[in-house]
């Protein structure tokens, strides 16, 4: 298999997160990417190229033009006022205030933040736009007739919306490939998410549309990030009405739970009868995951990529989370070998 990447995601490089209430050193670092191609390597998966470049211009169909204006401008004003640190928001137009964009910097991060957790730094911009060049080439090579690829992005995007930044997400990288695979198309594109954390971005900027499917399988939000989205009841609306599936799961789920579960998911997927697919994939599923709860194995990854391979369908994988970084590698290759075996 093919994996597309680019060294820029070294850009972005957050000092800290927050917590538990304190800031400590942040799980989402470049270390993560090099895990995974290193074990590329070991393995010889398949060639690793460069994306092409491709500009904004897939950003743009997915994006607001504020919200990029914002993105792209946020930490240098911030640095004039507070220094070359990473930015975060602190205040938010929560119930009962005005969401009205204000204008100095700290209020415009409110605007535009959905927590504290996923700060700006001097090199967000470069490394999320590079992510977002990753994936939109992937989506090209698919609807050039590849069977499967793997866009490598850091930092991952499915929990970034329209115009919102939030769990160590920026530009939504599986949802600008699936508006590439439509904009080449592709009638219907189905997005499977696999992370531990339900894709609220991706979710919401497709929820009106009949003709993406968005399936999720995740921890329950009642207990679990992002904890405002991701309901078993959230099926879609207008034209979108019955094209989303949330399947959430207990803390502590286990293959025996999470196996059937993903068979459901891919039987929507197969009565979508999609031209193309996107894999929305994180590790942090793993059982020795640092902050999340699920208890998948490394062999559970090779059963997941065959199940998945098994659905005859062209498969763009999108690296989304996973933060045990000396098995990320493994987990993530597992997966990938395991679903291109099972391709046909
Ligand atoms: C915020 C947790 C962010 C979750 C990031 C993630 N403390 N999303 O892995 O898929
Ligand atoms: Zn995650």
């Amino acid at each position: 298999m093919i994996t597309i990447y680019s060294d820029d995601h070294r850009a972005h490089h957050a000092a800290r997160e927050m917590q538990g209430g304190v800031a400590v050193p942040a799980v989402e670092k470049p270390a993560r990417l090099d895990s995974i191609l290193a074990r590329i390597g070991e393995v010889g998966l398949g060639p690793v190229r460069p994306p092409d470049g491709l500009g904004l211009d897939p950003v743009r169909r997915v994006h607001t033009a504020p919200y990029l204006a914002f993105l792209e401008q946020g930490h240098t004003l911030w640095s004039e006022q507070f220094g070359d640190i990473d930015a975060a928001p602190f205040s938010w137009p929560a119930r009962g205030l005005r969401g009205i964009e204000p204008k100095s910097i700290e209020g415009r991060l409110g605007y535009y933040a959905g927590d504290v957790s996923t700060p700006i730094t001097g090199g967000t911009w470069r490394a999320a736009t590079a992510a977002a060049d990753v994936a939109a080439t992937g989506a090209c090579l698919i609807a050039d007739g590849a069977r499967s690829a793997f866009a490598l992005c850091r930092p991952p995007g499915h929990h970034a919306s329209a115009d919102v930044f939030n769990g160590y997400c920026y530009l939504n990288n599986a949802a600008i490939a699936a508006q590439v695979l439509c904009d080449r198309g592709a009638g219907r594109v189905a997005v499977l998410d696999i992370d531990y954390h339900h894709g609220n971005g991706t979710q919401d900027i497709f929820y009106r549309r009949g003709d993406v499917l968005f399936v999720s399988l995740h921890a329950d939000p009642a207990v679990e990030y992002p904890f405002f989205l991701g309901h078993a009841d959230e099926v879609g609306e207008g034209a979108g009405a019955g094209a989303t599936l949330n399947l959430p799961m207990p803390l502590g789920t286990g293959y025996a739970v999470y196996g059937p579960a993903l068979d459901r998911g891919l039987d929507a997927i197969d009565r979508f009868a999609p031209d193309a697919m996107v894999v929305s994939f994180g590790a942090d599923t793993y059982d020795g995951d640092p902050i999340s709860a699920f208890r998948l194995t490394g062999d559970d990854f090779s059963r997941l990529g065959q199940r998945i391979g098994r659905i005859a369908r062209p498969v763009l994988v999108v690296m989304e989370g996973g933060y045990a970084v000396d098995a990320l590698g493994r987990n993530t290759v597992n997966f990938l070998a395991a679903l291109e075996g099972a391709q046909t």
